[in-house]
């Protein structure tokens, strides 16, 4: 592990101390190819930066991205910032020669995430890398219910039913955050919470969403300004604001292998604070996970008998389960930031082997697709047919 690996993070809110925690954690508990170094923490107000950098472990500080990406001391740059800063941190970075890791949704459109995908494609072809942070692919359970499907465990998929449910807004007096204005975040619930369940179904299932017919509905359309935080926990300040996104999103789709899936993602679902449901249902057997019990897969195996037949509760903390061998003895259970370190983890093993990491940008394009086409569906109110009253 004596080659380092100098990373320099842009943001440090939320996903920045998430992230940073996997930088740290990754080489203390994995035996990794190269030495991530956390050299330089960027930001946009100085002060604040140098608070993050010596509260999260990073030895320097800037407030110049763009000088941070073109730094010769710098090999990888992660961007953990609102999506409306993506596309330009992400290419430039990728044009430097650095490799990138780069919060999820990809991009706030298609066009952007095309263009971020070229770059990267461009830049593979020099040996430097690219992945979207779909961190939830890396938690074991979700791992291991991929596994089992391209195992075919379950035989073809007939039915994804995939939910995504928050209530961290469901208040109306709940303050604006940059996540709530479609200029910094592209959409709501969707780019937010509903991109994670494309992935993960897409994942899982080793299939693509061909088509959708959506309804977007933003139920709280003017919320108070926030004084501070403005985040997940910010506090009411003076005036009010417009929310210019989706509050909810459901919508039917279509999979490559001929299933039918429902998706319904929300910040509405009082009592649901972060809540992944995933149930898939195969010819042979179904598969379910739900994040508020993250530890566990529910295997229904259609083969059992029907007298001794029914859900099976699998404790995915075996050494044997993805992901979980270099942590604690089974049953000792892991949690939200594990997926972030596994992230690290995969990432620099990728890079040291000289292999592209995935989900790529390509991967975040495919998620963009289907969010531009839940919202081109929901705009179009003609396939909508009305149940006369
Ligand atoms: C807020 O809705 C949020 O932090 C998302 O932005 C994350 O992607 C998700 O993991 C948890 O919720």
């Amino acid at each position: 592990m004596s080659t380092p690996l100098r990373v320099a993070m842009v943001g440090h809110a939320f996903m920045g101390a998430a992230h940073s925690q996997a930088w740290r954690t990754a080489p203390r508990f994995f035996d990794l190819p190269l030495r991530p170094e956390m050299s330089l923490l960027v930001g946009r107000d100085a002060e604040r930066t140098a608070a993050a950098a010596d509260r999260l472990g990073w030895a320097a500080t800037s407030t110049d991205w763009q000088a941070a990406v073109q730094s010769p001391d710098v090999d990888l740059v992660d961007v953990c910032t609102p999506g409306d800063t993506h596309a330009e941190i992400a290419i430039a970075a990728l044009e430097a020669g650095k490799h990138v890791l780069c919060e999820k949704p990809l991009a706030n459109s298609v066009a952007e995430a095309e263009a971020m995908t070229a770059a990267a494609e461009r830049a593979a072809e020099r040996g430097v890398s690219a992945m979207v942070g779909f961190t939830y692919r890396r938690v074991p359970a979700v791992a291991l219910a991929r596994q089992l499907v391209a195992e075919g465990r379950i035989g073809e998929v007939r039915h994804v039913r995939a939910a995504y449910l928050q209530d961290w807004i469901a208040d109306p007096a709940a303050p604006m955050s940059w996540r709530l204005e479609a200029d910094k975040a592209g959409s709501g619930a969707l780019g937010d919470i509903g991109a994670h369940v494309v992935d993960l179904t897409q994942h899982i299932t080793g299939e693509v969403v061909t088509g959708v017919s959506a309804a977007l509905e933003t139920f709280v359309k003017e919320r108070p300004l926030a004084a501070a935080g403005g985040s997940l926990s910010g506090t009411a300040g003076e005036g009010t604001g417009t929310v210019t996104v989706d509050d909810a999103a459901v919508f039917l789709a279509r999979f490559s292998g001929g299933g039918l899936a429902t998706f319904e993602a929300t910040r509405f679902a009082l009592g649901r604070k972060n809540a992944i449901r995933i149930e898939v249902n195969g010819s042979l057997g179904s598969l379910a996970f739900d994040f508020e019990d993250m530890n566990v897969l529910e295997f229904f195996d259609g083969a059992e008998p029907d007298t001794t037949a029914g859900f099976r509760r699998i404790l995915v903390t075996e050494p044997g389960h993805p992901h979980v061998g270099a942590w604690w003895p089974a049953g000792h259970g892991l949690g939200y930031e594990h997926a972030f370190t596994h992230q690290v983890v995969d990432l620099v093993g990728a890079l040291a082997a000289g292999e592209q990491p995935t989900p790529s940008f390509a991967d975040g394009l495919a998620v963009q697709r289907v969010l531009d086409a839940v919202q081109r569906s929901a705009a179009d109110r003609s396939t909508w047919t009305p149940v006369p009253l």
